[in-house]
């Protein structure tokens, strides 16, 4: 077995690692699949560059030519962003195919997880996650988003899920697994675009300190699996519960009707919604991408910390 063959690490990555200095991991389905080019490669940029600020080194994960690759430079974020949907979505059954290919590959929340721990990096930024699906009772879509969770020891930042997903059933998979689920000051599950979704997490957790110590004393048990935290979108870009509820209804129904499955379920139900609400919609997904960037850096300089003593 030689998974390190397969992985390039950048060398401002590896040497940030290799100092204990803070990394923040950062997927790129959301790049590709996720926001139209070229607001895409844009939001990407800005993201790292606020890591930087936070004082934090950033990774953006994806597959490059048969690579698992942890870093990318600003011409591999530009190819992945110009290429678009053309880039296969990577999740953890996909990389076998793509790497013995040699092609590209858009990083989920999954593999995006999987590349991260395997160069070492324990902090991950997105925006919203996969989940068990509405519906999920006939069709099993249940992202692999969720068993990542259980296995591989990530903090996974977010803003919750979007509710194209089942959140109850979503949250019940995640408590069968293990998986913590914190609140980031709050006590209730975001749901992406909106601050409140009428479920409870499990825990509310107040300052990056206090994430970074619980993912530490998780690491001391061995205890395997991630752990999930809740940033809710800020305030001033929240939507309108009604419209964005309104709009994923009339996505959920079209994705129904024309027959759509597997791989395809969440990138078709992503694009309806934006369809449906406009640039209002894209302008909340971007914000809410910096304020968990945001504070996945500040919570791994607190980690970084915590492993000095
Ligand atoms: N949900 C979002 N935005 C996203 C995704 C999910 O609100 O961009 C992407 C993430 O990359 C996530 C993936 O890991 O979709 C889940 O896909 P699937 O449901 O096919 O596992
Ligand atoms: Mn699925």
């Amino acid at each position: 077995m030689n998974p390190k063959k397969y992985l390039e690490v950048s060398k401002e990555v590896a040497e940030a690692l290799a100092e204990n200095r803070p990394v923040v991991a950062l997927e790129s389905t959301i790049i590709s699949h996720g926001m139209p080019y070229p607001q895409n490669v844009e939001t990407a940029c800005k993201v790292e560059n606020i890591i930087r600020e936070a004082g934090a080194v950033p990774a953006t994960i994806a597959i490059i030519s048969g690579k698992l690759k942890a870093g990318l430079s600003k011409e591999e974020i530009e190819h992945l962003g110009k290429c678009g949907s053309d880039v296969p979505k990577a999740s953890r059954r996909d990389i076998p195919v793509l790497l013995a290919k040699g092609s590209d590959g858009a990083t989920t929340v999954t593999t995006t997880m999987m590349i991260a721990s395997m160069a070492g990096i324990r902090i991950f930024a997105t925006g919203g996650i996969g989940g068990v699906h509405r519906g999920a009772e006939t069709t099993m879509d249940i992202s692999a988003d969720l068993e990542e969770l259980a296995m591989t020891p990530v903090m996974v930042v977010c803003a919750g899920a979007k509710s194209i997903l089942d959140l109850g059933l979503t949250l019940e998979y995640l408590e069968t697994k293990g998986v913590p689920v914190i609140g980031y000051q709050t006590e209730e599950l975001p749901a992406f675009y909106t601050r409140k979704s009428g479920f409870k997490v499990d825990y509310r957790l107040d300052t990056p300190e206090e994430l970074a110590k619980t993912f530490h004393v998780k690491e001391e048990l061995g205890l395997k699996g991630g752990m999930l935290v809740a940033n809710p979108i800020p305030e001033e870009y929240s939507m309108d519960p009604a419209t964005i509820h309104g709009a994923i209804e009339q996505a959920l129904s079209e994705c129904k009707a024309s027959g759509i499955h597997g791989k395809e379920t969440t990138p078709f139900l992503l694009a309806k919604v934006k369809e449906l609400t406009g640039g209002d919609s894209l302008d909340s997904n971007i914000q809410l991408v910096f304020n968990n960037a945001r504070l996945a850096a500040k919570t791994a300089v607190s980690l970084c910390e915590l492993k000095k003593q």
